[in-house]
């Protein structure tokens, strides 16, 4: 899709502080401060606070390629708008887990939002150890809601095409395509990992049934329009508190399959998982256990007292579609795995433990689990899934 960028521009941090100011969203007097804090893989965040009053708020900022990509790879300033109307339509639905956007410019690729600097990103937080008591009921409650208020289950049917049509996300999606489905699945195509982890990957590649079934899932992802998905929902896209939860990031949202939300936040509690000791890996068990209960108890309430399809009281009909659901999360979740494993984007999760014969070791049990869970997808749960995370322990290494 071409575009014309002609009255794009990057912003800096004096530009953006004379944006904040023109839009009224700071004291034109006050002593401000800014700071481009983005470490993400294609946006600038600009993050402005008043000096007096520690008040904040955050300016991102698209640029016309994937940033860690390098301009190599062009990618539509569209996302901006994406990332805003999404973020307005999933508050509408969960207000509390969502930050507020305080103004969008389309030309300009900006989304002006809350400060949430008072939070930590779960990534990092996971990986210091921090405990998250709330964190998974609050995702099992954010995808429900969010899944099933845009499905064909709340929506009419044409409405729901409708919001679809304006979340048409190809560029964004092909990422997910090559990335996730494609790349790390071919010898010959372009991947990153150790060279110790030759092996690891060849039994991949070999796997014939594992590229059949991946094959499979991505038909899923490219062909089912199921709901409205966040499109990227790992760890580094929620930022948390002991009490507070706040999803950012939907730049990838697309019309998909609810499982791939599912499976994104499912793999990315598997990482610690596999990098923790055993009293570590209970408490991301009890995480597990928690976003899938809190999800299926929303979903099922919701499709009780919300649903307005005529099939709702068939019997069998919501057990089947939460089956699916999971069947299919499980499947992307191990894609997933597998990606962030020998894939081109990492996870600090496998990559801070800086004994290289761990981080193999780690990375091997993520290369096993992946593969298990994409040919296995039909017969497991997640106690099944916690029996597998517990035969395999790191000899020498633990995060916490
Ligand atoms: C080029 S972007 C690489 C990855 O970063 C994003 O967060 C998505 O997960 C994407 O696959
Ligand atoms: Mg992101």
């Amino acid at each position: 899709m071409t575009q014309n960028h002609s009255n794009f521009k990057i912003l800096t941090n004096e530009t953006a502080i004379t944006l904040a100011k023109k839009l009224g969203l700071v004291n034109s007097d006050a002593s401000l401060n800014c700071k481009e804090i983005g470490d993400g893989n294609l946006n600038y965040v600009f993050h402005i606070t008043d000096t007096a009053t520690n008040k904040g708020i955050i300016i991102k900022q698209a640029v016309p390629y994937a940033k860690v990509l390098g301009e190599s790879w062009p990618l539509t300033l569209k996302r901006a708008a994406i990332e805003a109307n999404a973020l307005i339509h999933f508050k509408s639905y969960c207000p509390e887990f969502v930050p507020q956007v305080y103004y969008s410019d389309e030309q300009l690729a900006i989304t002006v939002m809350e400060d949430l600097s008072h939070l930590k990103i779960v990534r990092t937080g996971l990986i210091d150890g921090d405990p998250y008591p709330l964190l998974s009921q609050h995702i099992g409650e954010y995808v429900a809601k969010t899944t099933f208020f845009t499905s064909d289950y709340h929506l009419e049917p044409p409405a729901k095409k409708e919001v679809a049509r304006h979340f048409t996300n190809p560029e964004l999606c092909k990422i997910t395509e090559v990335f996730i489905f494609t790349d790390p699945f071919f010898e010959e195509l372009p991947g990153d990992f150790e060279v110790e982890l030759t092996d690891a990957a060849k039994k991949i590649w070999n796997d014939q049934e594992v590229i059949l079934e991946v094959a499979k899932l991505k038909q899923s992802f490219e062909t089912e329009q199921e709901a409205l998905l966040h499109g990227d929902l790992h760890t580094g896209s929620i930022f948390a508190s002991k009490t507070e939860t706040k999803v950012i990031d939907p730049e990838f949202a697309f019309y998909g399959p609810v499982g791939f939300d599912l499976g994104q936040y499912t793999a990315n509690l598997l990482f610690q998982a596999v990098t923790r000791n055993a009293a570590g890996k209970e408490e991301i068990f009890t995480y597990l256990h928690e976003f899938w209960n809190a999800f299926e108890e929303t979903y099922t309430e919701l499709w009780n007292t919300q649903n307005k399809s005529p099939f709702r009281h068939v019997n069998g009909y919501l057990t089947y579609l939460l089956t699916k659901f999971k069947r299919d999360a499980f499947g992307f979740a191990g894609c997933e795995l597998i990606r962030r494993t020998i894939g081109l984007s990492h996870v600090a999760d496998l990559n801070v433990i800086e004994d290289k014969e761990t981080r193999v070791a780690a990375k091997t049990i993520s290369l096993e689990i992946g593969a298990r869970l994409i040919k296995k997808r039909d017969e497991l749960d997640v106690p099944a899934i916690i029996e597998v995370l517990k035969q395999h322990t790191l000899p020498s290494y633990t995060t916490l």
